[in-house]
């Protein structure tokens, strides 16, 4: 036995992520199908050593499926989502949309699976933003222990957050500067070869950007509102993999050593700090992986109780496929059993 799913956005970087991550953890299936905008059905895509071919969102009838998820953007969340879970199918929605919807979880199982329960006011489970997902991943069993007062936090953004064109124009712009002729950009606002650009998403009123709005107000709905968190969101040229360097104040003392023992255990966790040269995780280690890595790990003595950390994750995975597969299998687990 298994469940009927329904992978909305399969052509797209996170889509082709979720099929894979299926796959891989063995997600009890009886049915996988690929849904896609009108421009990309027909498509192939990989479901382990499936081939799937991409039908049409537009006309598909989810009655009968258990799962749907969603990774196709905001606008197509919006129409197709309700959809979907009035025909009985519960949708993980990677989307922003639903997110900071009071009726829709937002969860990240490592954090706060309980509030899963609440997927049956509207049949919606939404997913964080991806640099939201790693660093709640990371922040959730230091604030058990010692009570987070504020975050400070730099991201370092690759280009697949972008999607597929975002990471062709790195590459062509990469190689047009070697023969002096970078091509204009075009997805993003400066030449993001050789570069990096303190911009992602668009403008508030407030001159922040609504990326960086997106990790305060998603870490304080998953983790707890008292957390006062700022932020400062940048993309640079790599292709996969966001890292963020963490500052944290705590209400209560807390040293590096209990730090990293804390994230040792920690689920979704690896901590990997040898204060040596390449004793740390960077993007590219991180690639293809499920955990978040840990490294850095120091005290700030400019604060009381403060601490540095340096967070690094797959965007594609944990920021987004991998969280939405893993609140199915919680999903599954706690409320839509189905028979071995
Ligand atoms: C980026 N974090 O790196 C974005 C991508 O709200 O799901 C995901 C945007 C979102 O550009």
């Amino acid at each position: 036995m298994g469940y009927r799913v329904a992978v909305v956005g399969a052509t797209g970087n996170v889509g082709r992520e979720m099929l894979n991550i299926l796959a891989e953890r063995e997600f009890p299936t009886t049915e996988v199908v690929a849904l896609a905008s009108n421009r990309s059905v027909g498509k192939d895509v990989q479901y382990g050593d499936t081939v799937l071919k991409a039908k049409a969102l537009e006309t598909f009838d989810f009655t009968g499926f258990d799962f749907a998820l969603f990774s196709a953007g905001s606008e197509v969340s919006k129409v197709f989502a309700p959809k979907a879970a009035a025909q009985g199918c519960l949708v993980i929605d990677n989307a922003s949309y639903f997110r900071m919807h009071e009726d829709v979880p937002l969860i990240v199982p490592e954090c706060n699976p309980d509030a899963a329960a609440g997927y049956t006011r509207r049949n919606i489970i939404a997913n964080p933003n991806c640099s939201t997902a790693q660093l709640v991943v990371a922040l959730k069993p230091l604030h058990d222990h010692a009570t987070i007062r504020r975050v400070v936090v730099s991201t370092y953004q690759s280009t697949s957050g972008a999607g597929h064109a975002a990471m062709d124009e790195l590459f062509n712009q990469t190689k047009g500067v070697f023969v002096n002729d970078p091509p204009t950009p075009e997805i993003f606002s400066k030449q993001i070869a050789f570069n990096v650009i303190p911009h992602i998403d668009v403008f508030m009123d407030d001159g922040s950007t609504k990326e960086e709005w997106k990790m305060v107000a998603e870490t304080k709905k998953i983790l707890d509102r008292k957390i006062r968190l700022t932020s400062t969101c940048v993309r640079v040229p790599t292709f996969v993999g966001h890292a963020e360097a963490v500052n944290i104040e705590f209400e209560n003392p807390i040293s590096a050593d209990e730090a990293r023992e804390i994230l040792r255990e920690a689920p979704g966790v690896m901590v990997y700090d040898k204060r040596e040269d390449g004793g740390y995780i960077t993007p590219v280690d991180c690639v293809g992986e499920f955990a978040t890595f840990v490294s850095r790990i120091r005290e700030d003595p400019t604060i009381e109780n403060g601490l540095n950390i340096w967070v690094v994750s797959d965007n594609l995975r944990k920021g987004a496929a991998l969280n939405a597969v893993q609140i199915a299998e919680l999903v599954g687990r706690r409320f839509l059993k189905k028979a071995a």
